[in-house]
């Protein structure tokens, strides 16, 4: 086996962050696009679990998105001194944060249909909530802490772009979130994002080899 096999959906944004992180460390990968309503055998076989993304390397599997990240990380210099201890243990932290809470209302708030009972606007104002203490958190600059793009950045950007995009009226009209506002706006534009959302066909036994990223970028 030449590169990794990466199995990803374009719209994930778990995919997308193990994506970024890939990227980043210009690691190549063989990907293979999956369709979620018809995942291919071959992944199910080595991760049962069914969701994307999953990382085949030559020793191991990895089916986790924030161990995609990491792995990047033990093994490059991505975000090497970027931060010091505090912000690092931070940055854990709010990942854990929005993994948990901030998807569990998320979900809530963009499929409101699908939950029997769910309060659109409930779960809207707790997503909320948790933007606004974020917002006290980060440095007025590009990125969360700085210049400089982040394991926070990376992390949890997709999952607020889905916010956004749920009702990008409501989410233009907030007022007390301008320093989000603003990291997501130059992460919308960054050339990172644009490469990272590449379109590729699903992927299915006998498909022609295809490379992330993409040769042509
Ligand atoms: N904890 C996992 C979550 C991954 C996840 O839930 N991915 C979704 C797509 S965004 C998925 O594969 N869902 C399976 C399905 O829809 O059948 C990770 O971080 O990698």
């Amino acid at each position: 086996m030449k590169y990794p096999i990466l199995y990803s959906f374009k719209r994930c944004p778990y995919a997308m962050r193990a994506r970024m992180a890939l990227k980043l460390a210009d690691i190549t990968c063989e990907i293979r696009e999956v369709s979620l309503s018809n995942k291919p055998n071959q992944m199910l076989k080595i991760s049962p679990k069914g969701t994307v993304p999953v990382l085949v390397l030559k020793d191991k599997i990895i089916d986790e998105s924030i161990d995609i990240i990491n792995w990047v990380i033990s093994k490059t210099d991505i975000f090497k001194e970027n931060l010091d201890q505090n912000k690092l243990e931070l940055s854990d932290e709010m990942i854990c944060i929005f993994d948990d809470k901030f998807k569990y209302h998320l979900d809530r708030y963009k499929y409101s249909n699908r939950y029997k009972d769910a309060d659109l606007e409930f779960h809207r104002s707790e997503c909320k909530k948790l933007l606004v203490s974020l917002e006290h958190l980060i440095s007025n600059n590009v990125w969360f802490f700085g210049d400089k793009l982040n394991k926070l950045d990376i992390s949890i950007l997709p999952f607020i772009r889905q916010f956004k995009i749920a009702d990008i009226d409501w989410f233009d009209s907030q007022k007390d979130i301008p320093k989000i506002k603003g990291v997501l706006d130059n992460f919308l534009e960054s050339k990172l994002f644009i490469e990272i959302m590449h379109n590729y066909k699903v992927w299915e036994e006998g498909s022609d080899l295809v490379y992330f990223p993409a040769k042509n970028l």
